[in-house]
């Protein structure tokens, strides 16, 4: 959500950027080509703008959590109780090996989910999708035993 409205912002700003141009022409009327080189530039802008903002792939599939080489995308993520979390791993990256942890050691905590409420991490290779349901509200940090600071936390509400 966030992020859309930087985008929609940045936007804003850079169409009035390009409105403001100081007016070069004498009498302060624009001849027509000039007002349709300017709406031309202000569509380019806009477009420029909107594919900067699109890309993300994977971050923008709901209650997703994706990895990089040795961290995940996303410091955390907040889902209702009972929702499932997808913990993807992209056909180029890593494998890593997932857990309810703490200081790069795996450490169960109550309420966290099973799958990953264990003293033995979870490996995920390389194109695997790992998904998780988290069934009881809390905050729990997810870590990668492999990746020394790989941890995003799950916040359940
Ligand atoms: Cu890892």
């Amino acid at each position: 959500m966030m992020r859309i409205t930087i985008c929609l912002k940045s936007l804003e700003e850079t169409s009035h950027k390009t409105g403001r141009k100081p007016n070069s022409s004498p009498q302060g009327a624009r001849p027509l080509w000039q007002l349709g080189l300017v709406g031309l530039a202000v569509m380019v802008v806009v477009l420029l703008a909107l594919g900067a903002c699109g890309g993300g792939g994977a971050d923008n599939a709901p209650n997703t959590v994706s990895m990089d080489l040795a961290e995940f995308h996303q410091n955390g993520l907040t889902v209702k109780a009972g929702e499932t979390v997808h913990f993807a791993n992209p056909a180029n990256g890593d494998p890593h090996a997932l857990c309810i942890g703490k200081d790069n050691q795996c450490a169960p905590q109550p309420g966290a989910p099973d799958k990953l409420n264990t003293t033995t991490p979870v490996t995920t290779n390389p194109g695997d999708t790992l998904d998780v349901v988290f069934p009881t509200a809390g905050t729990y940090l997810v870590i990668c035993t492999l990746h020394p600071g790989m941890q995003v936390t799950i916040t359940v509400r």
